[in-house]
This record gives C-alpha cells, structure tokens and sequence, in this order.
C-alpha cells in the first residue's frame, strides 16, 4: 500500500513497496534454476489504484525524462503498475510493444527472454499469445507479476537465466530486449551487437550468442535493439530479416528486425 506524506500543503503517495508474492506455487525442475510462477499462483496483487509519485523520479535527473513519458510505457500506469530502476529506462512504450506483438499469429507461443517489467510480455498475452516470461532478477520478476495482473493477462513467469532456458523447450517465436548497458548506448556512433554483453554461468554472452541461441529453439526471432545498432552486424544474423524503425512523437526510439519463416510476407 502507497504511505501518504504531507509535502508542502499537498498529500503525496510514495510509490508502494514490491508487494509480496504470499502462498505462490513454487517449484524448482531437478538441474535446474527456475522457479515458475503461473497463472494458479496465488499473488497479491494491489488492492486499489495507485498515483505513482514524481518525488523519486524528479529527484534523479537521469529518470526525470522517462517520467515525463511514463504513460507511453503504461496506458495503466496509476492503476498499481510498479517499475524499478531499470525498468524505467528499458520498458518498450506500450504502443510500440503493441505493434510489435502484432506481427506474430494469436494463440502462437512466445518466450520473452528478458521480460523486464512486462511491458512486452503483456503486449504479446493482450494478442492472444501463449507467453513465458523470463526474468533473472527476481525483485523485478515480481514487478512483472504485478503488472502482468493489473492488465489481466494471463503469463508463465519464471525466475532464471534465458541462456539456460532457451534450452530447455521450443517456442514458436523467441522474443529478446536484453539489456544495451544501459542509456550509453546512445554514446556510441555505433551499437555493436558484441557490446550487449551478459554474464551466464560464468560465461560472458554477446549479442551475437543470445541471438544464436535463440534460432536453436526457434526459427522466428524478434530481436528489439538500440537505433545505432550496426547494420553490418544485423546483416550477418540472418539472409533474410525485417527492420523497423520505431519513432514515437517524432523521436526515433529503437529498431526490431524481424527473422524467420513466419514473418515472410506478413505485411
Ligand atoms: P532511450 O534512448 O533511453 O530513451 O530509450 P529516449 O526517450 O529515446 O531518450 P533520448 O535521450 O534520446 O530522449 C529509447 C527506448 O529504448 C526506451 O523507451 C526503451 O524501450 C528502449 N531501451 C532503452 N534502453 C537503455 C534499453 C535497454 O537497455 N534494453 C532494452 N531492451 N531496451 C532499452
């Protein structure tokens, strides 16, 4: 629940804390690190609408601007969405999110590798997607929850590492919005795919090797990336791709390219 503080004669509602996940059915696979939380979890989800707070996003100048936008991210921001930090500046705005999803057949299943706070998961289950979500940072898995729940969808999430769960099954599209490292990206005259760098399993995973693990277990990808990522590199994935500038209010945002027999003369 959000606390009130009085500020200058007015009566402000602090963000609320990450809610607790109560009574969830956890369960962990022999050799494996996932824990899954689904749709018979049970969760608390918020019991009323929620004002998000600019105190904490107008003290950090870093976040101010993404406070500004924070209704292209979220169309049900002040109904109880939770964003961390991270999830301010990753969260694909939801009209763009949207668009994307709608490129892939309903009823099709999709794994998001890097859910995030759901901003695309949710996307891809509001088109009538199979989703599984996955999220290695469990604060933010439950953030996802959260969200997931306050636009109704219906998502399997589960806690753990892509690279590893990409193994695990097949999917008919795997979609991925890894980490760029953060706003530099925008530094760099060109984003490399190399400079997407995860560590797994005490291995250290480029760009490259999250999209080849990928086309293992699919041979559709969506791969969500910054807007000076090399086109020489985007090039070498795959013969054949689709890419998309995406532009929101005038501003060039970021780019999707588009891989795999199912895209072929979709639009
Ligand atoms: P941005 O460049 O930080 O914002 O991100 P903006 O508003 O274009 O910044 P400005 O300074 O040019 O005004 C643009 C979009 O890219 C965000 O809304 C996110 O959807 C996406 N994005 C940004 N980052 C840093 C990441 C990231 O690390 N990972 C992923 N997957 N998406 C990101």
């Amino acid at each position: 629940m959000g606390r009130k503080k009085a500020i200058n004669g007015f009566r402000i509602t602090l963000i609320p804390q990450v809610p607790k996940l109560e009574n969830v059915s956890e369960h962990f696979e022999s050799n494996s690190i996932f824990e899954e939380y689904d749709e018979n979890s049970t969760f608390t989800a918020p019991q009323r609408p929620q004002k998000h707070s600019p105190k904490a996003q107008e003290r950090d100048a870093n976040l101010h601007k993404y406070w500004l936008q924070r209704y292209s991210y979220f169309s049900k921001l002040d109904e109880g969405i939770l964003i961390d930090r991270e999830g301010w500046y990753s969260v694909t705005p939801e009209v763009i999110a949207s668009h994307i999803a709608s490129w892939v057949p309903r009823k099709a299943t999709v794994l998001d590798g890097f859910c995030g706070v759901a901003g695309n998961s949710i996307a891809f289950a509001r088109r009538g997607c199979r989703v599984t979500a996955v999220e290695l940072d469990r604060s933010r898995l439950r953030l996802a929850i959260n969200n997931s729940r306050v636009y109704h969808t219906c998502i399997k999430f589960v806690h753990g590492d892509y690279c590893q769960q990409v193994l695990n099954s097949t999917y008919d599209v795997v979609f991925l919005s890894p980490p760029w490292g953060g706003p530099s990206y925008q530094s760099k005259d060109v984003f490399r795919l190399a400079d997407i760098q995860l560590t797994s399993d005490g291995q250290t995973v480029d760009g490259f090797e999250i999209f080849r693990l990928a086309r293992a277990a699919s041979p559709n990808v969506i791969y969500f990336l910054p807007r000076n990522t090399s086109i020489l590199d985007i090039a070498s994935l795959a013969p054949k791709f689709y890419l998309e500038q995406h532009w929101l209010d005038g501003k060039f945002k970021a780019i999707t390219v588009y891989t795999g027999p199912l895209f072929q003369n979709q639009k």
